[in-house]
């Protein structure tokens, strides 16, 4: 479907905290409205993480997602991917419990270790919401985010029975030849969604010339065997996502990796970036694909075959 665009939409995630976007979805609820409302507005892939209500620090219980997960399947058709990043301050055990009870259709799957700062954003907030913010970023100076050779064969082997397929977020060009190297020993099977993350602190920059090599080293490793897909953290995620749509790529939006809308202005929902992601598409002379479309182009074993 060379015409054919997925938007994912990431709507939580486990990095910004309420103190930085009264946006940001935290509640069940509001997950919920947050997904259904990304998905009406052309997203075909939900990626999604859950948090306590009460204080919007990240929850990687099975239970915590159990609220959200049978709302957005009842009320869209769009294809659920169930975290097992969850937070970088998390075991890969705990990571990988929710797509392990739910099954879904995709989970994410992190292709190497980091380090993973953001404590960066801790100049631009003097005061915050909850006491586990200010912990949460400037614990980040000290932070690996791990994914051994032997955690990615633990989430692998606890997922794919289940006939779960995964979103590989390779934040670093490394992190492509991690998949290729599982690819050699067949535990992974094409087409391959590699899910390239530009602009973390701790991976790969946001020059053009970035998202360039990513996608020649990609095409090298595997040929017609994957698909693309990229996400822009903070400010440069519309300038990154135009540069992969142009380039045949599909692209990730969301409040998980990026709070804005445009330049100082807080994006007001998730549907509002993926209206704009949309846009972006249709400009280029593109279209959105479908969920349908979505789960032919990745290979997806089907709505209803999940455990939700
Ligand atoms: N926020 C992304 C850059 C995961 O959920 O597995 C990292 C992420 C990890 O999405
Ligand atoms: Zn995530």
């Amino acid at each position: 479907m060379p015409n054919k665009v997925i938007i994912t939409c990431a709507v939580t995630g486990a990095i910004h905290t309420p103190t930085m976007s009264e946006h940001l979805p935290i509640t069940p609820d509001e997950i919920a409205e947050a997904a259904i409302s990304a998905a009406e507005a052309g997203a075909s892939i939900l990626h999604l993480h859950a948090r306590d209500p009460k204080t919007g620090k990240p929850d990687q219980s099975a239970e915590a997602f159990r609220p959200f997960l049978g709302r957005i399947k009842q009320s869209t058709n769009a294809i659920v991917n169930i975290t097992t990043g969850g937070s970088p301050y998390m075991t890969v055990q705990e990571r990988v419990q929710p797509a392990a009870q739910w099954q879904p259709e995709v989970a994410s799957l992190n292709m190497g270790s980091m380090n993973f700062g953001f404590f960066p954003l801790l100049a631009k907030y003097k005061e915050f919401k909850y006491e586990w913010e200010r912990d949460h970023l400037e614990g980040s100076r000290d932070l690996v985010f791990r994914n051994s050779f032997k955690d990615i064969e633990y989430v692998l082997e606890t997922c794919y029975g289940n006939g779960t397929r995964f979103e590989f977020e390779c934040y670093d060009i490394s992190h492509l030849y991690n998949l290729a190297h599982f690819a050699d020993r067949g535990l992974v099977k094409p087409p391959f969604f590699v899910q390239s993350v530009f602009g973390l602190l701790g991976g790969i920059g946001t020059h053009p010339e970035d998202v360039m090599h990513m996608k020649r080293t990609a095409d090298r490793l595997f040929g017609s065997d994957y698909r693309w897909s990229v996400l822009g953290a903070g400010k440069d995620q519309f300038r990154i996502a135009t540069q992969a749509v142009a380039m045949g790529g599909n692209i990730r939006v969301g409040l998980e990796d990026s709070i804005w809308i445009s330049r100082g202005k807080l994006a007001e929902s998730n549907a509002q970036q993926v209206v704009k992601a949309r846009n972006i598409v249709e400009g280029l002379g593109l279209e959105i694909a479908t969920p349908d479309e979505a789960r032919e182009m990745l290979s997806l074993k089907g709505g209803n075959a999940v455990n939700f």
